[in-house]
């Protein structure tokens, strides 16, 4: 039997535990996906663990990607995202992806929305947003980012090619964009706050709420009021969930079979 697994801390409201476990389901593996928590110091000892003990593969959720891009050797896109959510261990040293990038990229695919050309908005430049700004920036948007730390929003900005803005511009930022992401934490603890004033949605955009839990935000709501295209969390959870799997095994991921684990 194989084991896979999620480190973080905390994991408890994690859904890759039956996402993995329907994909397994459907392509008839013997294996498993569990969750782990250690404390915030002990996560690079757990994750060089995880590998002695003979685990195949490990997501790695917040606050542990930063460290665990430097517990382990990267792919090039983990080296510029600075975060590493999947780790293989198949080879002969654990190797580290970020595949919240492709998350973000097949999520837009998915609904049909075209990257390409797209002025693009990201709210939040911690590790989700990170990643969402590479990606977007990667299949050829243009990026402007806002953060309640400016120099965090700077940082990406630079790193990506983009622009950082002040919160308090995000309406004007918004009004000639095609695409938001949401990338911050707002709506998680109380579903009825929203990032970005309602006002500010119109319906040539297309928004991804990271968020997934719940999966329904304000601004989901509020985008579709606005008769925006909306893309909930778990799409992102899905796809970048798809993609881990994809690297562990070498099969295709059952996406279909995945999705329905997560409604
Ligand atoms: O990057 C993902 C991670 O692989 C799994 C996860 C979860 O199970 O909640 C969330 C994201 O951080």
């Amino acid at each position: 039997m194989d084991v896979y697994g999620l480190i973080g801390n905390p994991v408890g409201h994690s859904l890759s535990p039956p996402l993995h476990a329907a994909a397994y389901d459907e392509c008839g593996l013997d294996a498993r996906y569990v969750t782990f928590e250690p404390a915030p110091d002990d996560a690079a000892a757990a994750i060089r663990g995880a590998g002695a003990l003979g685990v195949a593969g490990l997501n790695v959720t917040a606050p542990f990607k930063q460290s665990a891009a430097s517990a382990v050797a990267t792919d090039s896109m983990a080296a510029r995202v600075g975060a590493v959510n999947t780790i293989d261990f198949s080879g002969a040293a654990p190797r580290g992806y970020n595949t919240d990038v492709a998350g973000v990229k097949r999520a837009f695919a998915h609904h049909d929305v075209s990257l390409s050309g797209a002025q693009a908005v990201v709210v939040g430049a911690g590790g989700a947003g990170r990643a969402a700004a590479f990606a977007l920036a990667d299949a050829g948007a243009t990026v402007r980012i806002a953060n309640r730390t400016r120099a965090a929003a700077d940082e990406l900005a630079a790193d990506v090619g983009g622009t950082a803005v002040g919160l308090g511009d995000l309406p004007r930022s918004l009004a000639d964009a095609t695409v938001l992401v949401h990338a911050t934490t707002v709506g998680m603890d109380d579903p009825d706050t929203s990032p970005v004033s309602a006002d500010a949605l119109h319906d040539d955009l297309a928004v991804l709420d990271a968020v997934y839990s719940p999966v329904e935000t304000r601004l989901l709501r509020d985008a579709a009021a606005a008769g925006a295209t909306t893309i909930d969390g778990a799409w992102m959870l899905l796809y970048q969930g798809a993609e881990a799997f994809e690297r562990w095994t070498g099969l295709d991921a059952p996406v279909a079979a995945m999705r329905a684990a997560l409604r």
